[in-house]
Parts: structure tokens; sequence; C-alpha cells
């Protein structure tokens, strides 16, 4: 074993979901190492507990996960769990820390970020209940990181990631395990199999799926075309690369063209849906429509009782604050308990372990269950499917019933990527000057109920988290949200999120950019975005 001296970075602070920073960052040496050996002497329960490794395929996984299993055995980490090929999706590692009780999981990815030696990479370390570790934690690792001089390392062999089977590095008992299995198996645990094999098989339903080139290729190949027999050619981008094909592996409107263009028309496909670079994101299409995530979130609350593990009803909802309103009205209605959460999977782990709520989900593409403590893309692919076989109904006709039924949540985000830290700050420190004075005024005829800087208290732990996002809320329910990002890697980016709720069924069905237009104009002049940023466009509108 052998101790390597070491100097601190000063940016290992973790964000809303790890650290993450350019290629070349972690390629500096010493820099992946400081930050994993931060972690072991952050968690003691891995000395001689199980650990899981894995991560999304990009540029640099391989090297990573050699380099991280020679530390774990130098740090006397008794097993290790390795995916085959180093992949694992980031719900496959939530679920194996589970089922096998490791102490702690690292996942080896920046999600949705583009991949290659000139894009992201990332690390996220995950607990023994499976989820991101809680804020206290990731400070805590971030501190260790600012006093940390040494590192432990064995000089060891690379091992062969690629041929499933046990081996030994030192003392330290390896698995290199096929990442899919356990995953598939809970899949089929939770939804009717039965009924989607059905589905898939009608001559007149299609569907596609868009791995992006990322982790879940391998996985949705499995369960789409081998076990739920899709047909071949169900997923596209299915072979994971480590640029992702040069795209962005992020399943939005933006970033997913081929796959929407593929729903269009009357030739178009009865299900489309995509997932992110590590699995966890999903987006959903039917024919002719985008489903957000937030109603998404909202229309599978109400229609829980039809999926097999929650036929017996659901706890309640969590969604991150920015996300729309719409699951609130279904928990309102079936009597369930829902909870308003800062952005970021981690904030919904206390309210899983304590029974508080069974779904959650965010506007960014996010939904998942307690059968894990992360979003799960394929689990909401599937739930989908699970309730199109249900409820013989296509996904349009299901989310304009909600809609007559719940009212419409119209819902946009607009990001302002990359743009100057300083400037960005400057705008969100004189929008939360101006809360005080706006409260009880009018903007643009509209009367402002609300208008603070959103603070959380955990129900479980009472821990406290501030400075969660701007937000402003109108008598009519709609909302203007902002907030800075936490995992980008160039400048600042802005989020600015834009909720109007229409109750009246005539007016559902209108298109969603002219609906938000006038909500997009007193946001953008109310934070001065062009004066301050000298953005007058948007980089991406989701
Ligand atoms: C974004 C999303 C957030 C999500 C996070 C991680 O964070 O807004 O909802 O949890 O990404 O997703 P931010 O701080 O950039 O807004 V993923 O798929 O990276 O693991
Ligand atoms: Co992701």
């Amino acid at each position: 074993m052998s101790r390597i001296a070491t100097t601190p970075f000063d940016d290992q602070r973790p964000g809303t979901s790890g650290l993450r920073k350019k290629v070349a960052t972690f390629q500096q040496p010493h820099y992946l190492e400081n930050f994993v050996q931060s972690v072991f002497d952050v968690i003691p329960a891995l000395k001689g507990g199980i650990l899981v490794l894995g991560g999304d395929g990009r540029f640099y996984n391989r090297e990573a996960i050699q380099t991280i299993l020679k530390m774990a055995a130098a740090n006397g980490i008794a097993e290790i769990l390795v995916g085959q090929h180093g992949l694992l999706s980031t719900p496959a590692v939530s679920h194996l820390i589970r089922k096998y009780k490791a102490q702690g999981g690292i996942i080896l990815s920046a999600s949705h970020n583009p991949g290659g030696p000139d894009g992201d990479f990332g690390i996220k370390f995950n607990t023994d209940n499976g989820g991101p570790a809680a804020e206290s934690i990731t400070e805590a690792i971030f501190e260790r990181s600012q006093a940390i001089d040494e590192y432990q390392l064995l000089s060891n062999e690379d091992i062969d990631l690629d041929v499933a089977g046990k081996l030994q590095i030192g003392e330290m008992h390896v698995s290199v395990i096929d990442s899919i299995g356990d995953y598939a198996e809970l899949m089929q645990s939770i939804f009717d199999f039965e009924a989607i094999r059905a589905l898939l098989a009608r001559p007149d339903f299609t569907m596609a799926f868009d791995a992006m080139h990322a982790v879940t290729g391998p996985y949705a190949k499995r369960i789409f075309e081998e076990m739920l027999f899709a047909g071949d050619g169900a997923v596209i981008n299915g072979v994971p690369l480590t640029d992702f094909g040069g795209g962005h592996p992020d399943p939005n409107l933006a970033h997913a063209p081929e796959l929407v263009a593929m729903t269009l028309g009357d030739d178009g496909v009865d299900f489309a849906a995509a997932s992110d670079g590590d699995g966890d994101r999903n987006m959903i299409l039917g024919k002719n429509i985008f489903v957000t995530p937030s109603d998404s979130l909202a229309i599978m609350a109400a229609n829980a009782t039809l999926i097999p593990d929650y036929s017996n009803g659901i706890s309640g909802i969590a969604r991150s604050m920015p996300t729309s309103q719409a699951a609130d009205r279904v928990a309102d209605k079936l009597g369930l308990n829902n909870y308003e959460t800062p952005t970021g999977w981690k904030f919904f782990g206390n309210l899983l372990d304590a029974g508080k709520v069974t779904f959650c989900g965010e506007e960014s593409f996010g939904t998942s269950s307690d059968h894990v403590r992360e979003k799960d893309g394929l689990w909401a692919v599937l739930f989908w499917l699970n309730l199109l076989a249900a409820k013989q109904q296509s996904v349009k006709e299901i989310v304009e019933q909600h809609w007559r039924e719940y009212g419409r949540n119209y819902y946009t985000r607009y990001d302002y990527e990359a743009v100057d830290s300083a400037a960005a700050n400057q705008l969100m420190e004189r929008l939360r000057e101006q809360l005080p004075a706006l409260l009880n005024t009018k903007l643009d005829g509209r009367l402002v109920t609300l208008a603070d800087d959103f603070s959380y208290t955990d129900p479980v732990d009472g821990s406290i988290s501030d400075q969660q996002g701007v937000r402003i809320l109108f008598e009519d329910g709609s909302r203007v949200v902002y907030r800075l990002s936490g995992t980008g890697t160039e400048g600042a980016t802005l989020r600015v999120y834009l909720e109007y709720f229409e109750p009246e069924t005539d007016k559902q069905l209108l298109d969603t950019a002219e609906v938000m237009q006038p909500f997009v104009d007193i946001a953008t002049s109310l934070a001065k975005i062009e004066e301050l940023t000298g953005r007058s466009e948007p980089t991406v509108i989701t």
C-alpha cells in the first residue's frame, strides 16, 4: 500500500448532484484521488464494508474506475461491486446499494452534460439508503478535501472490467457484475410485464426509446427488446459511446429532435421516450404530444393504483419547488401528503425513508418512487407503458383527460447558460432585494401574493436549506421562479421557470409558448436579464 502526498484543490464542493467539472480538471494529477479519499475519510463505515461502483460510460469512466478500485483496496473496503464494462445507471446503483446492503456507492457521471475529452466528468457519492449524500455529508466531504495531505492507493494491475466474475485486489473482493440483471428484476416486480407485452404486441401500437448513446442503451435493449418483445429497433442510439455521439445526452425537446420527429404526424409512433447520460431522467412523448415532467408526475400520482406495485395507493407526493403545482392538485383531491423541496434528489431521501411520500418528481425530467432513492428514467417509461396498457387510451387522451379533471398547468423553462458568474449573482441579489416591495403589488395586472427566497426545513431531521430560489406567486396560482444551476461547469446558468394555471377546459389546448409569453415578459423585465447578462434570448427553452 502506498500513501501518496497531495495538496488540496479549492473547488471540490459538490453541487446539486455531485462534483462536476471539465474532463481536463479531473485529469489533473491527484484531482480525482483527493475527492475520493475525502469520501473514504468522511464515511468510516466503508472500511470493512461494501461499495458499489459504476458510471455512465463517458470519457475517463474506465480510468477513474481503475483508480478508485486501487484506492478502495488501500482504504480497507471489504467488497466492491462494479458494473461490467464499468457501466451502471444511477438508479441501478441506488438499487444495488439497497439490495446488497452496501455502505455506499460511487457513480461516475456528469449526467446530461456532454462528454468526450473536451466535455464534462463527474462523481457522485450515495449513502447506504441508496440516495445521494445529504448536504451535511457533501459539506463534510468538501471540508475534508480542503485539508487533505495524502491519499492511499494500492499498486496493482488494472483489472478486466469486461468480464463478469469475482477477483481480488489485495484483501478486497471485487465482483464485476452484470449491470442490468438486478435492475431488470426490480422493474419486473413493480410493473405488469404481461400487460405491457400485450400492448406492444398490438399491430397498431408502436414505440421508440432513445438511449442517446448513453448508459440506458443496454438496459433498454434487455428490458424492451428481450423481455417485453418491443421489436428490434425499438431502442435507438442504444450503444453507449464515450462522447455520446457528440450530443448532449439530455432528454428534452431541444436535444432529442430525432425522437421528437418520430412522434409527429398521423404516422407518428404511439409512444416515445428518452433518458439521459446516467439513466435517471426521462422524457415522455405520445403521438403528437409532449408530456411535461410536471404533468407526468401528477398523472402518475392520479393513476398510481393501476400499477401493481402501487395498487394499494400511495402515501404522498414530493416535488421540487420549481416543478409545477400540478401534482399538488392531485394530492389535494386524493388526500395525499404533499411536500415542496429544494432542487436536487437528495432532498427527497428523508421523506422516502420515513414513508411520507411514495412518488417524487422534478420539472427537469426526473420522476421516481420509493423503489430506489434516485430518479429513475426507465421506471418512468415502464410506468407510462403500464398505464397505456391498463387504460387502453393514447398518451394524448390520458393527458387531456387529466387536464379536464384537474386543470392544466402550462409550463416552460428558460435557461441562460454560461453567463458571467458575477452578473448572475448580481441579478439574483437584486431580485432578492426587490422581494419585500413586490408583495401585494401588481405585475402586468397580476397581484403578487407571495414573493420570497425559498427556504426549506426538512420535516424529518430539521435541517434548513436557505436561498433555494426566488419565487413569485400570483393570485391565480401562476408563478415565476428564478435560480442558479448547481450542475454547470462554465460560468453560471440562470434558470427561469414559468407556470400558468388554466382551469377552463376550452383553453387547455393552446400553444404553450403563446400562453406563457406574458410571464416571459414579466420575468425578463423584472430581473433585467438582458441588461445584466447581455442575453436577449435564452440558450435553451424546455
Ligand atoms: C439540475 C436540475 C435538477 C436535477 C439536477 C441533477 O440541477 O435542475 O432538478 O436534480 O440537475 O440531475 P441544476 O442545479 O443544474 O438546476 V442529473 O440528471 O444531473 O443527475
Ligand atoms: Co442524470
